[in-house]
């Protein structure tokens, strides 16, 4: 990399484990849980108790009642969504860190291109400011872990998988403001045979079993690019959190979310194709079900539904119980939710409550009136306009990406 450039300046202010509250962007911490977060936080809360857990490196409150703390990451606890809309509040979206969240200041930040994919000078930089002056898009999109549903292959299928074991929660939507990357990458002259960009975070090098894989940097196709990819700078109607990729993030709807590059530094502009680790060595799919050495990296998400339930919740027998949901598929928009409440032998159509969209999800809800006591498996299973429809196995892979499998969910009626 001859003219790999200089990295982008970066506050030296680190996030610490338990970092004071934020009080730059507002609203991203309350002086409650400011107190609490200096406190050595216990690794899990007792029960009913509102006690913030602790992620080494993440600067928002993660109270227990919303999130599960897994390393680095938080997960949203799928199962309190019911009470969100159909937008997912920052305070309940969940966090995916390699390392830790940089806290950057916008008024030092700048973004550079730079690579043999740009005719004339290079690198070319933006300031936070010049990007503000930029025309403006707004869109509404998921953001979803490719690993989101991990845990099923083990506990559901009795399949082994490496990674984060998330349940369902590694997936949020929001509304996005930015610039359109395509906008961007015309003003910096991007060559007509360029075919591959590698957008790449200031947060820090990315170091496991010893190995410094170096800052979290994916390939990302131009055509892609050009399609619908944004550099973010609001996330529902406020300034970026830190933790979401403050100042600039890119979203790349539909697809997997290791594609939506946070706390964004640079991009390298390629007139041949690029790779990284995370193009290599993850975010592929390795198994007996797939070719020798892996499959072509991911891209586009698939589809899931769940119920906004604890798995083994308890439900009274005798009474008519409103069972709700979420549905969405990163192919097309979600056309039908089918629930079963007898593990699988009669399946019936779930309400929807939003207009299905794609790079959205469909609210769902189905009332039932369980009549004998025991344990019953509850099932949804959605179908979206271009014929996908969820399996009853997911096809395994051995780092437990992209799970679409019919979620199978225990609960007891008492
Ligand atoms: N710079 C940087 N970008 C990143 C990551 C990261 O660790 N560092 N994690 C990726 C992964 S794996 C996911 S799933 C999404 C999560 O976005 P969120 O934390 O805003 O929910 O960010 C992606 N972008
Ligand atoms: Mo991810």
């Amino acid at each position: 990399m001859p003219n790999s450039p200089a990295p982008a300046r970066r506050s030296v202010l680190k996030v610490l484990a338990a970092a004071p509250a934020v009080s730059a962007l507002g609203g991203l911490a309350t002086a409650t849980t400011a107190s609490a977060a200096s406190a050595p936080a216990p690794a899990r809360a007792t029960a009913g108790a509102a006690v913030p857990l602790a992620a080494p490196g993440i600067v928002k409150a993660l109270p227990a009642e919303y999130f599960t703390v897994r390393g680095t990451n938080a997960e949203a606890r799928f199962d309190s969504f019911g009470d969100t809309g159909h937008l997912t509040p920052v305070d309940r979206f969940f966090v995916r860190n390699h390392t830790t969240t940089p806290v950057l200041d916008a008024a030092d930040w700048r973004l550079t291109l730079w690579g043999d994919g740009l005719h004339g000078r290079s690198p070319v930089h933006f300031t936070y400011g010049q990007l503000r002056d930029l025309p403006s898009v707004t869109r509404t999109a998921l953001i979803e872990c490719a690993g989101n549903g991990r845990s099923l292959y083990a506990s559901q299928q009795g399949e082994p998988v490496t990674g984060t074991a998330w349940t369902l929660g590694a997936v949020g939507a929001a509304r996005w403001r930015g610039v359109r990357l395509a906008d961007v990458l015309r003003r910096a002259g991007i060559a007509r045979d360029a075919v591959d960009l590698q957008p790449r975070g200031l947060d820090d090098p990315y170091v496991s079993g010893g190995i410094d894989y170096g800052r979290v940097r994916r390939p990302l196709p131009v055509a892609k690019a050009f399609d619908d990819v944004i550099l973010a700078y609001e996330m529902n109607g406020e300034p970026l959190p830190y933790d979401h990729g403050h100042p600039v993030r890119l979203v790349v709807p539909s697809w997997v979310g290791i594609a939506s590059i946070k706390w964004l530094g640079d991009i390298e502009v390629s007139t041949r194709p690029l790779s990284s680790p995370w193009s290599t060595d993850w975010y592929r799919l390795f198994g007996d079900a797939h070719p020798a050495g892996g499959s072509a990296p991911i891209s586009r998400q698939t589809l899931k539904s769940g119920y906004q339930l604890p798995f083994g919740a308890t439900l009274e027998a005798g009474r008519v119980h409103r069972l709700t949901g979420r549905a969405w598929s990163a192919h097309a928009p979600v056309r039908t939710v089918e629930v079963s409440t007898d593990g699988g032998a009669h399946w019936r159509r779930a309400h929807l409550h939003d207009t299905p969209r794609r790079d959205g999800w469909v609210r769902w809800s189905t009332p039932w009136l369980p009549r004998a006591t025991g344990p019953v498996t509850l099932l949804s299973r959605t179908t979206d306009t271009a014929g996908n429809t969820q399996p009853e196995r997911a096809v395994h892979n051995t780092q437990g990406y992209l799970f679409n499998a019919i979620v199978r969910h225990p609960v007891t009626v008492a």
